[in-house]
């Protein structure tokens, strides 16, 4: 069959992990590519094909108007005025996921959400697999979903962000879910109307909807619904918890999944986690022996409120992937510690607003700490704050302090592109320096 994209004049823009995906799906396809990065420095110039012209520094308008079609990597925004100016001529504009969505030819799973993404991405993954199903994982969790087509898979697990959703418009998901919205990304965004509109893209055309019943923003409406839909929540829902005789268990409809204390998962966040990746597995028939084996066997990802180091009575704990005020609350609800915690906070806010934490961390036992760009306004949350230019500077200050019974909590609600290549690198130093001590 004759290739879509033959001989087209396709431009990439991004020279990152998406850009460079999406170089080489549309080379294999006989395209004509052209790759523009606006920054200065791409990081993915070193493993360009010498023979695919570059632009870099800004956004070439005329390659622009020039294109048959232009694939847009998630971290430059459609709203770019030269990218508007191109639509408005004709031009199409479609993402990487776009691509991969024409080209799929077996049921995708597809995961967003403001926070949990990853972790019921992973879990629905490890599920399909002890069921014996031929899965690939990918998208927004770090490998590019083009990547995928190159393994015989008859199942594909996908994170989506609101990004790659924007510029995605044929995806059929055989099942789809937002976990939850709450603010993240309002540099971006008009407000969170706008940020949720691009989020419900994920069922437009899905089979099975999986909805959290305690956020009423995770709803599909107008097109984009699916055709049938089920949803997870504490109590009232398909898929909720259950207590009996004082023990607590994880229910699909009206079997139990686990008791929950055998899911390695802890925590509220992590049991409606859970249960949205059950309600998952299920509408696309995986059965409910392989989903507690992987329930049973799954320890979480790393950086995700992860145990980084214990020594002299302190525990320092890594939740460096809490990139947003959500995930950070989170952490926080129903924390219990017996002395002093001291939080790490900053990066990033990417213009959040970050009043509601102030409740949470307005109390005796704990003290804030801040550091990078944004530092100063979640400094101004809590008279118990101090200030710093970054994270080292703010352990180094707080490590004498110390005392047996207390914890050292990295959940940022920040970003941390400010001052880090990636989360992933900002907890590794945390871990670092907690290993200091
Ligand atoms: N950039 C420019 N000019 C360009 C292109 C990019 O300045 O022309 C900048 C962006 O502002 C951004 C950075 O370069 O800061 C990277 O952007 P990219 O689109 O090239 O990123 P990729 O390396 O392709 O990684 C992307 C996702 N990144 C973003 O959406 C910003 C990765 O999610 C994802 O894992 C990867 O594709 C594979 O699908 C990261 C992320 O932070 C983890 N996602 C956001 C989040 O989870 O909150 C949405
Ligand atoms: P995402 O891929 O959406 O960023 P992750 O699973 O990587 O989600 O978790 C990111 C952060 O959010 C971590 O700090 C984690 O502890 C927290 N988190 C995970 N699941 C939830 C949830 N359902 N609600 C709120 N916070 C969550």
């Amino acid at each position: 069959m004759t290739s879509l994209y033959k001989n087209k004049n396709i431009t990439i823009i991004g020279l990152g992990k998406t850009g460079l995906s999406c170089i080489d799906y549309l080379q294999s396809e006989g395209a004509n590519i052209r790759i523009i990065d606006t920054r200065q420095n791409p990081k993915g110039a070193d493993q360009l094909p010498k023979n695919i012209p570059l632009h870099i520094g800004g956004l070439n308008q005329q390659w622009l108007l020039e294109s048959d079609m232009i694939v847009i990597s998630p971290g430059l925004a459609v709203k770019t005025p030269e990218i508007q100016t191109a639509l408005s001529a004709g031009v199409e504009v479609v993402g990487d996921i776009e691509l991969f969505c024409r080209a799929a030819a077996k049921p995708i799973v597809a995961i967003t959400g403001s926070n949990g993404k990853s972790t019921v991405t992973t879990l629905v993954y490890e599920m399909a697999k002890a069921a014996g199903v031929k899965v690939g994982m990918g998208g927004n969790i770090g490998i590019p979903a083009l990547s995928l087509l190159k393994d015989d898979c008859d199942l594909y697990v996908l994170e989506l962000s609101s990004f790659q959703l924007e510029t995605t418009y044929s995806l059929k998901a055989a099942a789809a879910t937002v976990l939850n919205v709450t603010e993240d990304h309002m540099d971006r965004y008009v407000d969170l109307e706008d940020y949720r509109r691009a989020k419900l893209r994920i069922y437009h055309n899905a089979q099975t909807a999986v909805v959290n019943n305690e956020d009423k923003l995770t709803f599909g409406e107008g097109e984009n619904q699916a055709k049938q839909t089920v949803c997870f929540a504490e109590h009232d829902a398909d898929y909720r918890l259950k207590i009996e005789n004082g023990k607590q268990y994880l229910m699909a409809k009206d079997e139990v999944i686990l008791p929950c204390d055998e899911a390695t998962l802890v925590g509220r966040h992590n049991y409606m986690n859970i249960l949205a990746g059950t309600a998952l597995a299920q509408a696309i028939g995986i059965d409910l022996s392989a989903i507690r084996t992987a329930l049973r066997q799954f320890k979480g990802l790393d950086h995700r409120f992860q145990l980084a180091h214990q020594a002299h009575g302190v525990r320092w704990v890594n939740d460096s992937k809490a990139t947003n005020v959500g995930s950070t609350v989170a952490a926080l609800e129903g924390l219990t510690v017996e002395g002093k915690l001291h939080l790490l906070l900053g990066g990033d806010g990417k213009g959040a607003d970050f009043s509601e934490l102030a409740t949470l961390i307005n109390r005796p036992n704990i003290i804030c700490y801040c550091f990078g760009r944004d530092g100063a306004q979640l400094a101004a949350l809590s008279p118990q704050s101090h200030l710093f230019g970054t994270m080292e500077q703010a352990v180094e200050f707080l490590r004498p302090a110390l005392s047996a019974g207390d914890m050292v909590l990295l959940s940022p609600a920040c970003a941390s592109l400010d001052q880090f290549a990636s989360f992933e690198k900002r907890g590794e130093e945390f871990t670092r320096l907690a290993k200091l001590s």
